[in-house]
C-alpha cells in the first residue's frame, strides 16, 4: 500500500494506517521516501500508455509518500475494499477514498491489486530484510490462526 502525497499533506497516514490496523491486518513494513521519476514509472509501468500518465507520475512524485506492506488473511481483498472505488466520486461512505477524496487524481492511497502485483510493488519499494516476520498473540483472536 502506498499513502499518496496528498494524504500526506493533509496529514490523513494516521487515520488511513489506523482503518486498516483495524480489520485485523499486521504491518510488516513501512518506509518514507520521495518517489523519483523512474520508480514512479516502473510502478506504474500499466498505465504508460494512458493519457493521465504524466500526471501520475508528476502527482506521485510530487511529495513523500509511505510504502506498507501489510500480511493478513485476504489483505489484497480487505485493503481493496477498505479504500473503495478508485475514483473517490464513486466511492461509497465509510470507504478511505469515499471518506477523503474528491478527484480520481488525488485519492489518497494506492493499494496492489493482485498477490502477483503485490509481490512485484514490494521489491520495488522493500529489501527482504526490511520485512519483519513476527507474530502476534491477537492474531488468533481476528482469524483463528496465526500469522
Ligand atoms: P491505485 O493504483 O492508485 O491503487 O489505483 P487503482 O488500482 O484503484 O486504480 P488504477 O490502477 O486504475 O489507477 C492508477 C492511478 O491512476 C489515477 N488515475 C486513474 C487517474 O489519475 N485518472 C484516471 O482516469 C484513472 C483511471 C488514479 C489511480
Amino acid at each position: 500500500m502506498l499513502i499518496k502525497p496528498d494524504a500526506i499533506q493533509r496529514g490523513l497516514a494516521g487515520e488511513i494506517i489506523s482503518r486498516i490496523e483495524k480489520r485485523g491486518l499486521k504491518i510488516v513494513a513501512t518506509r518514507m521516501l520521495q518517489m523519483d521519476a523512474a520508480l514512479a514509472q516502473r510502478h506504474y509501468a500499466i498505465h504508460k500508455d494512458r493519457i493521465f500518465f504524466h500526471e501520475l507520475v508528476s502527482f506521485i512524485t510530487s511529495s513523500p509518500v509511505i510504502a506498507i506492506v501489510f500480511q493478513g488473511k485476504n489483505a489484497i481483498e480487505i485493503i481493496r475494499q477498505t479504500m473503495g472505488d478508485t475514483d473517490p466520486a464513486k466511492a461509497k461512505p465509510g470507504t478511505i477514498r469515499g471518506d477523503f477524496g474528491l478527484d480520481i487524481g488525488h485519492n489518497v492511497i494506492h493499494g496492489s491489486d493482485s498477490v502477483e502485483s503485490a509481490l512485484k510493488e514490494i521489491d520495488l519499494f522493500f529489501t527482504p530484510k526490511e520485512i519483519f516476520d513476527y507474530q502476534r498473540d491477537i492474531d488468533k483472536w481476528i482469524t483463528g490462526e496465526d500469522f
